[in-house]
């Protein structure tokens, strides 16, 4: 069964850090597909929120909230006075880097956030009523409460036993086990899903697709941790949005889906490909060399001659894949945007939108809120 505009009620969405990557490209789809809806952003703003990421998307029918999901009495007006219905949980520390440097953000953030969200429905929407039968709060986890797999091993299902091991899974899988929790113990209506490496336009480029693009343009290293041999399954991030749709239109509340894009890839395979494409668009067009100096191609050298193996990330995952038959034969989703598609609209759109990356490198993107601090 496909959940179409049809079966789906209008809602009231609090979208939780949709100033970030996939929050931001969720909401911009969910306005399009759904042109009755209401969606409240709350987004701390932190390092990795940008209030360009929603240009284009704030008005009648959405408005960003700058806010911490921590401050419960705040989640729980916004709750209240909207008449919200649905939560829709981006808002995490996401980066598994930073989690190594720096635990207790990640804890604080995804942990104890989401507790203090849930608090904020369970008030709400049970102990006050306000709750319509339609009340959902979707929890968005990622593949890597999993583990690690090796090489040959079957992908994580939804019956795979948790086992995190970075201090970024760690936190994601606590809070999964929250939400259950919520549900279990509280009858809270919730869904989560546990989707995979996703790429795609406003992906903060300390990533590494986005990392990959820009340090080509810019002639600057392409670090690969370790010989590279690590594999992701990599999903457009506009096909994540959809699978979260389909689970909040037609999940089962207490439920899991995996979300995924039958797309594995070694890193060093997808670092190389990356430098092809933009081997392929310089050679085809002579003006990307005159904007960009400074990459390799704009001297005719392969953009490959940038990559450099660095000392790999600790406790590196070796794999993660997705079995998604699940989310697939119970809820009719299949991704729409083959890899093909999607990496070369992800190029395209860092090239169309030089500005938005400029500002992020420069730190300047965070000038507008540094000043009204
Ligand atoms: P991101 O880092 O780009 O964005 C996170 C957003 O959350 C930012 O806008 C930030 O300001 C906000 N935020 C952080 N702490 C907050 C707080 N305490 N209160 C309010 N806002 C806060 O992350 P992303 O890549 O868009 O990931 C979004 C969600 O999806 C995360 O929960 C992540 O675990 C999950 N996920 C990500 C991927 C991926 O490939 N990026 C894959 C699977 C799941
Ligand atoms: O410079 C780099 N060099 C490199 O080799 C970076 C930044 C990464 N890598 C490797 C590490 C990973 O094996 O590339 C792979 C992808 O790295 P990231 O882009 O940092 O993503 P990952 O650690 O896989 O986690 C991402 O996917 C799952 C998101 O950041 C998480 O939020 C999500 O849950």
């Amino acid at each position: 069964m496909t959940a179409t505009r049809r079966d789906i009620p209008t809602r009231r969405l609090l979208v939780t850090g949709a100033a970030g990557f996939i929050g931001a490209n969720f909401v911009r789809w969910w306005l399009q597909e759904h042109p009755d809806d209401h969606v409240v952003v709350v987004d701390a703003l932190t390092y990795a929120g940008n209030r360009a990421n929603l240009d284009g998307l704030l008005g009648t029918r959405c408005r960003l909230e700058v806010a911490d999901i921590n401050d419960t009495g705040r989640m729980a007006s916004l709750l209240r006075d909207d008449a919200l219905d649905t939560v829709v949980h981006f808002a995490a520390e996401s980066h598994v880097d930073r989690s190594i440097e720096g635990p207790d953000a990640f804890v604080q953030a995804n942990v104890l956030g989401t507790m203090s969200l849930l608090k904020a429905a369970r008030t709400v929407w049970l102990l006050e009523g306000a709750a319509p039968d339609t009340h959902r709060f979707h929890h968005v986890s990622t593949d890597e409460v999993f583990g690690s797999l090796g090489a040959d091993d079957p992908a994580f299902s939804e019956r795979t036993p948790y086992a995190p091991n970075s201090p970024y899974s760690a936190s994601k899988a606590a809070s999964d086990h929250l939400v259950r929790a919520w549900h279990h113990t509280y009858g809270l209506s919730v869904t989560t899903s546990n989707c995979s490496n996703n790429y795609g336009p406003y992906h903060f480029p300390e990533k590494l697709v986005p990392l990959v693009i820009l340090n080509v343009l810019r002639g600057l290293a392409l670090p690969v941790y370790g010989d590279g041999r690590n594999v992701r399954d990599w999903l457009y991030v506009e096909d994540h949005a959809r699978g979260i749709a389909c689970v909040i239109g037609g999940g089962t509340p207490g439920e899991t889906y995996n979300i995924g894009g039958c797309n594995e890839w070694a890193n060093i395979d997808i670092v190389q490909l990356i430098c092809r494409l933009l081997d392929r668009r310089f050679a085809a067009d002579p003006a990307l060399g005159e904007h960009y100096p400074d990459a390799p191609a704009a001297a005719g050298r392969p953009s490959t001659s940038l990559i450099e193996h660095v000392t790999d990330r600790a406790g590196h995952d070796f794999r993660y894949a997705i079995d998604a038959t699940r989310i697939r034969t119970e809820l009719g989703f299949e991704p729409a945007v083959t890899f093909e598609v999607g990496i070369e609209r992800t190029i395209d759109w860092y090239l169309d939108n030089r500005n938005w990356w400029e500002t992020v490198l420069d730190g300047s993107y965070r000038d507008t809120d540094r000043a009204a601090a």
